[in-house]
């Protein structure tokens, strides 16, 4: 390992503490940082009381009534740039925290998170100055006319409340386009993550972001930081990731104070492979959409339905793939994939596959938990899963597990693929694989999801709208979507 690596694994020891007012604040009680490889305590965590949520939503009220509020874009495009170059210097403290906190595989966290992370900052900076105004001319009786522009200004103080899996390429998904857009803000990284949300703190302190601009507070949901962001009177909008019943809980409690909401949600996404697909490459992409970061990706694919004369043998490459998987250290060259997140999290996923056991499934590799014989054996591994022979309307058809699990489905017709595709409370992702592009354009369209891929998976444009419809939320971000969601738009209207 490098003196930098090294360096940086120390620094992600340390004990992560709240961020407010352009202060970095300790405080007495304290949560453990687990290390999801080993079950050990990582580094401690300082826990927000309720004052300090308190004096983090005023110091940003404070920051933006000041000189923050009137920020020009080109001001804040040269900040956002900044941020992203200390991000990209620091790499190696991003990652090492992100492996830390997740147990991902360095590999994944290199290609994916990290990069990831700086180039949110960056894709909000380009596109800022493009941003139009809306400007329509209107017709009047007497003939002269009207001229309609809107102008926007900053939503306000915006809570930005994150999920464990994806911690930094989602906390900046949303922090980077608020800051464009001249907000400030408030954000709760997941309980399970919180260590590069303290290493972004250190990035705005470097980038000498005014106090109060951007704060982390570190806790738990319900009677904890989460709800005490969710329910404070001085926030202006939440922009929230995570789980459909959360999200519920947080449009409720947000409902006493009207709170802009934007939500992206649970999915139990399809993947539709048709006979005419190449089929390499969509066991490859299916494989990948499955089990990248054990499943923890709200874009895997849980549900896999296959025409019917590629059936059997696409089942029998999964299972190849599946067992071709290596579970194990992040850093060790092989590693393809890491533990789940937490005990509990494994709990969950475990109950799923004797449920599916129970509702008549077949186990086509997988189903338990593998034994190491080393300290791996105190971690959360779990054994990637191929299940079939399930109806659709199965609960573990229908509910998220969000594990490396997925059931596969043969199928006859386009048309049943499509109903059994979009039966579902959840329409977040779907990837179709077929070489008919008029099938491929027919077939998306007719998708209950807010993202399609065609022979391909979770390939990013960062100005494409993203979000789901059902249970997988609403409101889209990405490109001028976000843009929209963290401005407040005044309509003039001249009369001519
Ligand atoms: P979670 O809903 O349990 O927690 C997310 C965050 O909300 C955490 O920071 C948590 O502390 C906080 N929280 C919990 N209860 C709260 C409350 N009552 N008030 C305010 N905050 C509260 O989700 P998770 O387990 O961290 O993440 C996994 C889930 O996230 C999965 O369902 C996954 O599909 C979803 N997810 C969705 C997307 C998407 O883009 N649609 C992306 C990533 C993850
Ligand atoms: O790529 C993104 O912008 C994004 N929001 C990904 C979310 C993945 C969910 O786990």
């Amino acid at each position: 390992m490098s003196s930098r690596a090294a360096s940086a694994i120390e620094h992600a020891r340390r004990s992560v503490m709240n961020y407010v007012g352009g202060r970095f604040v300790a405080s007495a009680r304290r949560f453990p940082n687990i290390h999801p490889v080993d079950g050990s305590v990582y580094s401690d965590v300082c826990e927000a009381d309720r004052a300090l949520v308190d004096e983090a939503v005023e110091s940003a009220r404070r920051a933006l009534q000041g000189p923050w509020g009137r920020t020009s874009v080109e001001e804040r495009q040269r900040l956002l740039r900044r941020i992203s170059e200390i991000m990209d210097r620091r790499f190696e403290d991003f990652l090492a925290a992100e492996v830390a906190d997740t147990g991902k595989p360095a590999k994944l966290a290199r290609s994916l998170d990290v990069p990831r992370g700086a180039a949110n900052f960056r894709a909000f900076a380009d596109l800022l100055p493009s941003y139009p105004l809306e400007c329509f001319e209107q017709a009047t009786e007497d003939g002269a006319g009207a001229l309609n522009y809107a102008v926007r200004r900053p939503v306000g103080v915006v809570g930005v409340i994150c999920p464990w899996n994806l911690p930094l390429l989602l906390l900046t998904w949303k922090t980077a386009p608020a800051l464009a857009c001249g907000n400030t803000v408030v954000a709760k990284p997941s309980e399970e993550t919180p260590g590069t949300a303290a290493l972004l703190a250190e990035v705005m302190h470097e980038a000498q972001l005014p106090p109060g601009v951007f704060n982390v507070i570190n806790g738990f949901g319900e009677g904890s930081a989460g709800e005490w962001l969710a329910t404070h009177p001085g926030i202006d909008a939440i922009t929230f990731t995570g789980e459909s019943e959360t999200g519920s809980r947080i449009m409720r409690a947000a409902a006493a104070n009207v709170k802009a909401l934007s939500f992206e949600l649970g999915g139990k996404n399809a993947a539709v492979i048709f006979a005419d697909a190449d089929f390499e490459k969509a066991v490859a992409g299916t494989a990948r959409s499955t089990f990248m970061n054990c499943g923890q990706v709200c874009l895997c694919s849980e549900r896999v339905y296959v025409q019917r004369p590629t059936f059997e043998r696409f089942v029998e490459a999964m299972r190849e793939k599946a067992e071709q998987l290596v579970l194990g250290r992040p850093f060790e060259a092989t590693t393809t994939t890491g533990p789940l997140i937490s005990a509990q999290h494994r709990d969950k996923v475990l109950s799923y596959y004797a449920l599916a056991r129970g509702e008549g499934a077949e186990i086509v590799t997988g189903g338990g938990v593998p034994e190491f014989g080393d300290e791996r054996d105190r971690g959360f591994f779990i054994e990637p899963t191929i299940l079939t022979g399930l109806a659709n309307g199965a609960r573990c058809m229908q509910e998220e597990i969000f594990g490396p699990v997925c059931h596969i489905t043969p199928f006859d017709e386009e048309e049943e693929a499509v109903a059994l595709a979009n039966d579902s409370r959840y329409g977040l992702a779907a990837a179709l694989w077929t070489r008919d592009l008029s099938r491929a354009h027919r077939v998306a369209r007719r998708l209950e999801a807010g993202i399609v891929w065609v022979n391909t998976w979770f390939l990013r444009d960062l100005r494409t709208p993203f979000g789901g419809m059902k249970l997988s939320g609403f409101g889209r971000e990405g490109g001028r979507h976000s843009l929209d969601f963290f401005s407040e738009h005044t309509n003039i209207c001249i009369k001519l």
